[in-house]
Order: structure tokens, then sequence, then C-alpha cells
């Protein structure tokens, strides 16, 4: 049987990559970019290409290895790892410049839509022997201005002890660490999950291969995963993080802010951890 220490770059590549193709087709082809925004951005983005070239002095040697390099992204499916992890958080800064509502970050190559409905407090899948600090995530959704938003949507997922995300990986169970939260009648949820691991993004595939040949390090900083919506308010897409983990300072996908970070205190339960994080939705 195959588990997740036989997990390959090119595995989780290949899901990520499909899991993106499903989802297009639907509004986000080259033909639904109009011709003008096409040639204006095109242009400027081999411009800035040919000054690096003429700036550096780029050798042939060193043409064919970035040709050889961008071939092996495409064959190991690593696309939306590269694009995610070097360009999504500029996307991000753009799209959510001005609102009013709480901070968003990227989302990342592992989300999956439509995991199993959960009540408002809730148990994240996971198995028996599943390993990590307990942690109880609670907090309350309201809308700019204050008031609740009863029966919000929490959609959470997050990577094993291991680093690894279901459906991404093989041998975890399919929802395991995901779930949709549905709040209660005054927004609130409290979801029992575990506190996630730090988080190296795979080594043995293309962009290991860059962040070796770069020095560049591999790591993001332990994160939970988060999109709240409700109906006639706008979707947020953001991330988490723990106070302490020396990857918050040197996120390898710069997705890290301050109005995300988690206050963690001991469990009341007395058994792990719990901390407290509220979410504000704009208006549609
Ligand atoms: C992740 O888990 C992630 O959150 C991002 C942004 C990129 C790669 C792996
Ligand atoms: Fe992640």
């Amino acid at each position: 049987t195959t588990d997740e220490s036989q997990a390959r770059a090119a595995d989780s590549g290949a899901g990520a990559t499909a899991a993106f193709q499903s989802k297009t087709g639907q509004g986000a082809g080259l033909e639904d970019v109009t011709p003008e925004r096409v040639s204006t951005l095109a242009t400027e983005v081999l411009a800035a290409v040919h000054d690096t070239i003429r700036r550096h002095k780029v050798t042939y040697a060193e043409y064919d290895a970035l040709k050889a390099w961008l071939i092996s992204v495409g064959e190991d499916g690593e696309w939306p790892l590269f694009l995610d992890v070097w360009v999504e958080h500029v996307v991000e800064e753009v799209a959510n410049e001005g609102r009013e509502c709480t901070k968003g970050s990227i989302e990342g190559p592992y989300y999956v839509p439509d995991a199993p409905a959960l009540p408002a407090d809730a148990k994240l899948p996971m198995r028996e022997d599943e390993s990590g600090t307990p942690l109880l995530f609670q907090g309350q959704v309201t809308r700019v201005g204050g008031d609740v938003v009863a029966g919000a949507k929490v959609e959470i997922w997050q990577a094993d002890a291991l680093g690894f995300y279901s459906q991404y990986a093989p041998g975890i169970p399919e929802w395991n660490l995901r779930g949709t939260v549905i709040a209660d009648d005054e927004g609130r949820y409290r979801i029992h999950t575990l506190q996630p691991a730090p988080y190296q993004i795979p080594t043995d595939g293309s962009c290991g291969k860059l962040i070796a040949a770069a020095g560049w390090h591999a790591w993001r900083p332990a994160h939970l995963h988060l999109k709240v919506s409700a109906p006639d308010h706008r979707l947020i897409t953001t991330q988490l993080y723990f106070p302490g983990d020396p990857h918050n300072e040197d996120d390898i996908a710069s997705a890290v802010k301050p109005e995300l970070m988690l206050d963690i205190e001991p469990a009341e339960s007395g058994e792990g951890e719990q901390t407290t994080y509220n979410f504000v939705l704009d208006p549609a």
C-alpha cells in the first residue's frame, strides 16, 4: 500500500493541476480576457524579462537552463504550486485593496470545494491516531458595522503533521482535516482540530529544484486555511498563523500579515490549546 511516506511532488502537482483545470472553463480562460489587456500585460512581462537578460548579460547556458526548468514545471504539474507560492500574494493584495473586512491571504493550491458540512460546534474529520496538539479554534462572524451573520459558512483546510493535504498525497482519508462549518444563529463556531505543523513545499519537484539551485528554503509557517462566506456578503479567503513560528518572518509564499496572527492560550478544557479569531465580512 502507498502511504504519505511515498508521497511525490509529481503526485500532488498532478492533483493540483487537475483540480485547477476542473474549475477553469468558467470564465477564467485567455479568451475571457480582452485582447487589449492580454497585449498590454504580455508586452510588459516580456519587457521585464528582456531587461533582466540585458542587465545581467544572460548566457545561452542560462537560457537553456531556464528552458529545461520551465518544461519540467509543466511535466511535474507544478504550475499551480509555482504561481501560488511566488505570484498569488500580489494578486491577492491588489484584489482585496481597500476592503474593510478581515484581511485576506492567498488560497494556495490545495483547496477543495464542498467539504462535508459540520455543525457550529464541530470536530474536523481526522484519523484516530492523527498527530498534533489539540486546538480549539473558535470565534464569531459579523458584518462591517457589527451585525452578526447567522449561519455563515466557515470552510477550513489544513495540512497534517507531516505537511500533507488530504486528496494531494496518497493514503490520507478523503476529507481529512477539511470541513465546511456552519456557524450558529449568532455567527459563532467552535472547531476542534489540531495545531498544524510548519510546512515545507514539495522539495523533490521543479519548485524544489529552483529553491535548491537558488539556495533558498522551502518553508511556510504553520497555517490554517479558511474561506468565510454568507449570502449577500463577499467571500473572504485567508490564512491564520501561530506566534513564534520562525517562518512567520520568511514565508516562501509571502502570505503572512500581522492581522492574521492568532493569539494562542492553554485550552480551558485542559487539553491542548485554544484560540479565538473573529471574522468581519463586507456586504456584497
Ligand atoms: C501550501 O500549503 C500553501 O498554503 C501554499 C500557499 C503553497 C503551497 C503549499
Ligand atoms: Fe497551505
